[in-house]
């Protein structure tokens, strides 16, 4: 009976071995104003169900026959998106997660030439640089400075200054892992354990040129900031989970 099983389980190795690999090859499409993830899939053999999480938690499932695609919304933000063919052992993933820099800036005003107040994102993580040296202005997302007179450091648009001409404006980050649609200034009072949305863009309107980051503030005085960003690198996702 034991030497039956075996053979069984032998030729079964065999006549699988010559089909090609099923795929589901996940994709997907930043949609709803970046507030929403598309995603599809192939259908494949033997798969009665497919099951939708992020960040390991189920967000819901689709049954085989019904359909290949489902729209993950704002509330379901996180990092990895996953897609399990239930019935076989094909998953697949796709990785949102932000890149994370650490940062500490100066005021404008702070008389310490050797402190620098600006940042821009430099590939995937952003760089400090000095106001003082305008050949640096073009790489300048975002600079430091009481511009609203309350003597507590701002996150500023550079545009406030004249610095460059992009809006790059910031926000309340508000709850859960997605940016706000609305809310933001050129100008943001900068309060020790708050969370920002900095929303990188070249005109007011949210497109696919448009990139989203998540601003954490590690302290915070008139002169001195320390920040957390998590920068989301897929274009026009407010998504930044951490
Ligand atoms: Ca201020």
């Amino acid at each position: 009976m034991r030497m039956k099983r075996l053979l069984l389980a032998g030729s079964f190795a065999l006549s699988c071995s010559v089909l090609a690999p099923q795929e589901l090859n996940l994709r997907y499409e930043v949609a709803d104003n970046g507030n929403s993830v598309m995603v599809s899939w192939d259908q494949v053999d033997g798969a009665s169900w497919y099951r939708i999480s992020v960040d390991g938690v189920a967000v819901d499932s689709v049954q085989a026959g019904s359909g290949t695609s489902f729209r993950i919304t704002s509330e379901h933000a996180g990092k990895v998106v996953r897609v399990e063919a239930v019935g076989t052992n094909i998953t697949e993933e796709i990785d949102f997660s932000p890149s994370v820099t650490d940062l500490i800036l100066f005021s404008r005003e702070d008389p310490d030439t050797l402190h620098p107040e600006a940042s821009g994102l430099y590939y995937y993580y952003f760089e400090r640089y000095f106001i003082s040296d305008t050949s640096n202005w073009f790489r300048i997302d975002f600079y430091i400075g009481d511009e609203n007179g309350d003597d507590t450091a701002d996150l500023n648009s550079p545009r406030v200054y004249g610095i460059n001409n992009e809006y790059n404006m910031s926000a309340p980050w508000g709850t859960g892992n997605c940016a706000p649609d609305s809310g933001y200034a050129l100008t943001t009072n900068l309060v020790q354990g708050a969370e920002f949305a900095l929303w990188l863009s070249y005109d007011q309107e949210w497109g696919l040129a448009d990139n989203f980051a998540r601003i954490t503030v590690d302290s915070a005085d008139s002169f001195r900031v320390e920040l957390t960003i998590h920068y989301q690198m897929e274009y026009g996702l407010r998504w930044v989970g951490k």
